[in-house]
């Protein structure tokens, strides 16, 4: 079901077998390799989300102006701006603090042809300086942080920011009510079993993010947004508990 045509990904089977233990989720090289088929099998409607990033970067994509990928794994949304820009109009900047993610980002640039379009950079989003940016992505990156660290930064995007910039904020979410909360979580099981994960797999990986992964509403995302300085926050895509908004400074 899901298409993975830019990642050199291996077929993710991290949780194929029983673990004594299921030890919390971390990026490492294991995850590293296998990440593009992970993320395209595991979240409904990536693929999308990526090509439509290419979309909002270039309306709002400033000359001279700078880009950020907020914790950018392979380097997919970057990829897909520079593709989408002309080469040497914006500095983009893809950020993550996994070493094999950085590593892996910059094989994949090289084999796209984009290695000299983006500067990777191998930090942590809290210490890294946002300045003069038309467009942030933070794609599944602020539900791996702390909640209690979440508006800082992204007050610290907001004063970044240009004006006519744009935001672009992804997340897995939590339903409003336990009945919301309880189909959105079947819907995306289902959607993992369609694209081939066991329900062992599908076990063991909730219990590997629990506490690592903390999903909020689509409320609390769009008031937090408003409370970090944005203008607006709008939802422009969701399938099942995933969602992207486009926040304006
Ligand atoms: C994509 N955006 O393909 N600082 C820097 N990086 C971090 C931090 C942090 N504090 N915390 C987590 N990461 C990508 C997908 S994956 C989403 C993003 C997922 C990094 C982490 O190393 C990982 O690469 C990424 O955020 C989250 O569009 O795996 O569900």
């Amino acid at each position: 079901m899901a298409t993975n045509s830019t990642s050199h990904s291996d077929r993710d089977r991290l949780y194929a077998e029983r673990r004594a233990e299921v030890e919390s989720f971390v990026f490492d090289e294991r995850v590293a390799a296998v990440f593009g088929d992970m993320i395209s099998r595991s979240v409904p409607g990536y693929a999308t989300i990526i090509a439509m990033t290419g979309i909002l970067a270039r309306r709002h994509a400033r000359p001279g102006s700078r880009i950020y990928d907020l914790g950018c794994s392979l380097g997919a949304a970057s990829a897909v701006m520079a593709e989408a820009l002309e080469p040497g109009a914006c500095r983009i900047v893809a950020v993550d603090n996994a070493p094999a993610m950085i590593g892996r980002a910059q094989e994949e640039l090289a084999a796209r042809g984009l290695a000299d379009r983006v500067e990777l950079v191998c930090a942590d989003i809290r210490e890294v300086e946002v300045e003069a940016a038309s467009v942030v992505v933070l794609n599944f990156t602020l539900q791996f942080l702390p909640r209690s660290e979440r508006l800082e930064l992204l007050q610290r995007i907001r004063r970044g920011m240009l004006p006519g910039g744009v935001l672009v904020l992804s997340e897995k979410i939590a339903g409003a009510t336990p009945e919301e909360e309880r189909l959105l979580v079947a819907l995306h099981e289902d959607f993992k079993r369609a694209n081939g994960y066991s329900e062992l797999e599908i076990s063991q990986k909730r219990a590997a993010l629990e506490r690592v992964l903390v999903p909020e509403t689509l409320e609390t995302h769009r008031r937090r947004l408003l409370d970090a300085g944005f203008d607006r926050a709008d939802p422009w895509f969701q399938c099942f508990n995933f969602v992207s908004l486009v926040a304006h400074p």
